[in-house]
């Protein structure tokens, strides 16, 4: 039998519940757990709802207090490995994790994991559709990296490496508790490391897709992703000199499915407010490291007026500032955290101005051929 696992912070309580009780609902669950980082708030009114749904599913629905585990920022990685160090605890057979602001979970998501467990692959991750202006962390720092640092490897092929949706069968769920990389990244970085980690496991690696896509609380502004964008950066820079999965390692994905039109014509984020924050203040510190990137460069990002701000940031351009980035980002470091928010909100308006606004499918198609391209020189340079 199976435990599912939804950290949670600010959701509406009621969204919350209602995915807790479709996880309960499946016959293949016989526990639910729901972590929250502290009492109060959104911890109270899901904690008071919980009996009903136990209840009603006679199983238990449990919520829990994320542990202090990591060295990073307190975030959703604390939440998951507190999850996962009472999993392994308890010998537990199957673990899923789902975010918990998905508004359109059900059944057959985990349908699909467990018949992929089923089938002997001991790590499952959900893949779904996502609107072309959204996965602008994954798309312009996750899987260039693990294209830099793994081609040829089925990691830059992963759909969604930053997903919080998967299922960890036993021997997983063990060799992750253990794992002091996954244990000491409390922040937004786990995602990322947990999918590095679970991939050189040999285990077998299954992504299920979701046809209908993942539906989620989007953005504003970038502004809200500046966190996540500089804790994931930091996460897969991390990764570098680490051994990849092994050539030929077993790993299957369910093939393409048509994208949902609503979804092919979502915009993610709000494109005016974002550009505004190009404006930000630079503070000498800020200046001083730009000045030093080479001139193609601090060309884009140190802007009077007359120049251009952010079309110029290309595949290749910013190939280039995604390695100086991966080389030399410094976490905590105000003036680094600054510029790779500056350099990436170039790179994502350059493009959400122009492929993205060529219609999904070839935005897709653009995308992709990016990855394989840094992938290829990666591979030609090693
Ligand atoms: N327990 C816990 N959950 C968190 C924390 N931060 C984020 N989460 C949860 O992690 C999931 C993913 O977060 P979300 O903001 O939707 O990220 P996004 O989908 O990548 O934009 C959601 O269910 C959040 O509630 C945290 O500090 N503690
Ligand atoms: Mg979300």
């Amino acid at each position: 039998m199976s435990l599912a696992v939804f950290p949670f912070k600010t959701e509406e309580p009621s969204l919350v519940v209602s995915n807790l009780a479709t996880a309960a609902a499946h016959p293949a669950i016989d526990e639910v757990w729901a972590v929250a980082p502290e009492v109060g708030g959104a911890e109270a009114a899901v904690r008071a709802m919980a009996p009903e749904v136990s209840g009603a599913h006679a199983k238990p629905v449990e919520v829990i207090i994320q542990e202090r585990l990591g060295t990073y920022r307190s975030g959703k990685g604390d939440a998951m490995n507190t999850a996962l160090t009472l999993a392994a605890e308890q010998g537990r057979d199957r673990v899923h994790f789902y975010d918990a602001d998905i508004t359109n979970f059900e059944a057959s998501w985990i349908d699909g994991a467990e018949r992929a467990a089923d089938r002997g692959f001991g790590v499952v991750r959900h893949r779904f559709p996502r609107a072309a202006t959204d996965a602008m962390i994954t798309w312009m720092i996750t899987r260039p990296a693990l294209a830099r640092l793994f081609p040829g490897t089925f990691l830059p092929r992963l759909d969604q490496p930053l997903g919080g949706e998967v299922l960890l069968t036993r021997p997983a769920v063990e060799t992750l508790a253990a794992s002091d990389l996954v244990r000491s990244r409390s922040d937004w970085g786990i995602d990322t490391v947990l999918t590095y980690a679970t991939s050189v496991m040999d285990l077998g690696f299954y992504e299920h897709h979701v046809a209908d896509g993942k539906r989620h609380a989007l953005y504003g502004s970038l502004d809200e992703l500046r966190e996540m964008l500089i804790e994931c950066l930091d996460a897969v820079a991390s990764l570098s000199g680490r051994p990849g999965p092994r050539p030929g390692a077993r790993h299957a994905t369910d093939p393409p499915a048509p994208v949902p039109e609503d979804l092919k014509q979502t915009t993610a984020y709000d494109v005016e407010a974002t550009v505004r924050l190009l404006d930000a203040e630079w503070s000498a510190d800020e200046i001083h490291l730009a000045e030093s990137l080479p001139p193609d460069l601090s060309y884009l990002v140190l802007d009077p007026p007359t120049r251009p701000r952010f079309e110029l940031m290309d595949a290749d351009r910013w190939h280039m500032a995604h390695g100086l980035l991966m080389e030399n980002f410094a976490l905590g470091d105000p003036a680094w955290e600054s510029l790779a928010f500056r350099l990436w909100l170039t790179r994502v308006l350059s493009y959400t101005t122009n492929q993205a606004r060529q219609g999904f499918d070839a935005a897709m198609e653009y995308l992709e051929s990016t990855i394989r391209r840094y992938e290829v020189i990666a591979a030609g340079s090693s």
